[in-house]
């Protein structure tokens, strides 16, 4: 009986901090799981991810949100959905719907204000101000728009089990309004499946999405590999493929655990991770880059 979670990024240590003591008293995977996401969306100080997200291109914050429940497969999203506290809570309530359960923009924001869900501006001083001089730098230095972008995605497993997985995220900085990435399309910035394992991506939406990353990486270690195996093999195989296609690759970044609670990274690019296992149940943040 094993449980743990595994998360992207150094921002979700607090939230993973909350998982593993509620995953340790006993708590399903997908609150637990919910819990810790809702801890990152809260904080104002995280640049990509709920209050105090960065805006797109016109100003405004739109955030993109899933979550997976690995038992039965129940998928719920929102893309681009503008003032509304918890994107994933309205994604996991998405996710006990029969039909309509990835909506975006208006009819998200429609939903999530028939169900309860709590509003808010999520546009912070501090982001409106980075914003501001964002714009002025694209303008005076000619720079590309598209930077700085990060979502927290984590995999869950309690002591039942159960596993679920969910992500996060204000997108890329400057996107286009409506732009939606990979972090709420099912199979490229998230999957699980309890009775294999489950993967979140992290890094250009737009290449990640060219692959189905996370699909692919649960795919591998459904045959067999190490979930480190799986996650190594997925991302530096669809790095080389968009390099051959295209001549170029994105940032691109996998976690994932199997349903045993081991766990693995794949990365093309430095980036930071949390994990927290059952054997000492504290989480730790690791570095990983694409040499191992
Ligand atoms: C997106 N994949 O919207 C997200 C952003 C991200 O590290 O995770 N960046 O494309």
């Amino acid at each position: 009986m094993s449980f743990g979670i595994i998360a992207t990024w150094r921002m979700a240590l607090e939230g993973v901090e909350k998982a593993a003591k509620m995953l340790k008293d006993g708590s399903s995977a997908g609150d637990a799981l919910e819990n810790a996401i809702m801890a990152v969306e809260d904080y104002p100080f995280y640049k990509s991810v709920g209050y105090g997200g960065l805006p797109n291109e016109n100003g405004e914050v739109e955030l993109d949100a899933a979550f997976m429940d690995g038992d039965t497969l129940s998928i719920g999203a929102v893309g681009g959905i503008r003032d509304f506290k918890n994107p994933i809570s309205i994604a996991r309530h998405l996710s006990r719907e029969r039909f309509n359960i990835f909506l975006v923009g208006i009819g998200a924001e429609e939903y999530a204000h028939k169900n309860g869900f709590e509003r808010k501006n999520m546009l912070t001083e501090r982001a409106k101000k980075i914003w501001d001089k964002r714009i002025r730098e694209i303008r005076e230095q000619n720079l590309s728009p598209y930077d700085g972008h990060d979502t927290v995605g984590m995999v869950c497993l309690d002591k039942n089990s159960s596993m679920a997985a969910g992500t996060s995220t204000s997108g890329l900085f400057m996107k286009k309004r409506g732009r939606v990435g990979d972090s709420p399309l099912s199979g490229s910035g998230f999957y699980v499946d309890s009775q294999i394992g489950g993967a979140v991506a992290t890094g250009l939406g737009e290449d990640i999405m060219k692959g189905c990353l996370s699909y692919e990486t649960v795919k591998l270690i459904e045959r067999g590999l190490s979930p480190q195996e799986a996650a190594e093999k997925s991302v530096y195989e669809l790095t080389q493929k968009l390099l051959q296609r295209r001549g170029k690759s994105g940032e691109i970044s996998v976690v994932c655990m199997d349903n045993k609670g081991r766990w693995g990274v794949g990365t093309n690019v430095e980036f930071s991770f949390v994990v927290s296992c059952e054997d000492d149940n504290v989480p730790k943040v690791y570095l990983a880059n694409p040499h191992g």
